[in-house]
């Protein structure tokens, strides 16, 4: 079958952009798996995991990010990913992962990095800065972890030699950066393999590709955000979502509802995060038309109520899990532990015999 992998960074509770972009659709994924098993769906090797290594870009106490690993593997047990078919591992328990960045940073342009996106936003410059023009503060701020993010990801994709990456829309770049890295690896060490030592991956794209801020709609929903109110925590208590869904920003435009995310961007947020949520996979346009008399605040009051119903049993696993002993969470850990760790060496293996560091 073929292999899927995808990771989150454990940067804090994984919230409703994380869910409808990502979560949810490895769960669908794992359906597929279970079904298979009784004869009808399709068979994947699925490996989902935690990015642990790349969240230290993120500047965090000790404390916080020790909760927070916990706190996003229950996540991922909360939202129905199950150890039997899913391979469930934490990034830095495989050191493969680090050495096969060193190896692609061999073959990674800074120049291509240059151009990518994340780095920008997350030092606060402009999308269309470059390393050339940044000033000496942005310098201080821009770590070289942070420029080299997508050099570790493309490691994590390729050691696991996944087919496909699910994942929102803003990731999409990166997956394409793996694909560069891994045909420029294979026409730089392995010109002579018959089979290509890294293969390349393909973006699966989420229909909920991109769920933006209740307070600025204008931005993805994040969840190093720290503005009030901007982010729907798939932990949230019924009354905490009711509240921040009923205190979204919209806009004083008059008349039928629209969706129009240029004009109207708070209410297309609403709309998308109704239909996503039922698992509408008709046109936003026509899906909006549906609700065109709704008043503002009875779309609210909808749009919480489906997500309401949405996180509820996810809100239950996580808490229990939360409050039981470690013991189910370390289990699940060891088991994909296992499958992750032995297929990452391989791969290293391989990588490490084309390059020709085995041989004395
Ligand atoms: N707003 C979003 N809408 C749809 N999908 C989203 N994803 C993130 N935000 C949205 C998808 O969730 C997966 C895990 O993301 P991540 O934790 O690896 O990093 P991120 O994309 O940087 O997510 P955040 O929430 O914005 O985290 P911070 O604030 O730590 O950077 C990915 O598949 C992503 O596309």
């Amino acid at each position: 079958g073929q292999a899927i992998f995808s990771l989150i960074q454990p940067t804090g509770t994984p919230h409703l952009g994380n869910y409808l972009g990502a979560l949810r659709q490895w769960k669908s994924f794992q359906d597929e798996v279970t079904k298979s098993s009784r004869g009808t769906g399709k068979t994947f090797k699925l490996t989902f995991g935690i990015a642990d290594l790349h969240s230290l870009t993120l500047r965090q106490d000790r404390q916080t990010r020790q909760d927070n690993v916990r706190k996003t593997f229950a996540s991922l047990l909360a939202v129905g990913l199950d150890p039997t078919y899913s391979s469930l591992m934490v990034q830095s328990h495989i050191p493969q992962h680090s050495e096969l960045m060193w190896i692609l940073s061999n073959v990674a342009s800074t120049g291509y990095l240059s151009r990518m996106t994340q780095w920008k936003s997350k030092i606060n410059v402009s999308s269309d800065a470059s390393m050339e023009n940044l000033d000496e503060k942005s310098r201080e701020m821009l770590k070289l972890s942070l420029f080299s993010y997508p050099v570790l990801q493309a490691a994590d994709i390729l050691i696991h030699n996944a087919d496909f990456v699910p994942v929102g829309e803003d990731q999409v770049q990166h997956v394409e950066f793996a694909r560069y890295l891994a045909r420029a690896f294979n026409a730089e060490y392995a010109k002579d393999y018959e089979i290509p030592v890294l293969k390349e991956p393909r973006a699966l794209i989420s229909p909920a590709k991109r769920i933006m801020s209740l307070q600025d709609p204008t931005k993805k929903m994040s969840k190093s955000d720290q503005t009030k109110d901007a982010t729907i925590l798939i932990t949230d208590p019924p009354e905490e979502i009711r509240r921040k869904i009923g205190r979204a920003k919209t806009d004083s435009i008059e008349g039928p509802l629209t969706y129009d995310p240029v004009a109207r961007p708070g209410i297309a947020n609403l709309f998308d995060i109704l239909r996503h949520t039922i698992n509408d996979d008709s046109n936003p346009e026509d899906f909006a038309k549906q609700y065109a008399d709704q008043s503002k605040g009875a779309l609210k009051q909808l749009v919480a109520n489906v997500v309401v119903d949405e996180l509820a049993s996810v809100r239950e696993r996580f808490e229990s899990l939360m409050a039981s002993s470690n013991d189910e969470m370390q289990r699940a850990l060891l088991e994909g532990h296992k499958t992750a760790n032995a297929s990452a060496r391989s791969t290293l293996s391989r990588v490490k015999e084309a390059v020709g560091m085995y041989n004395l």
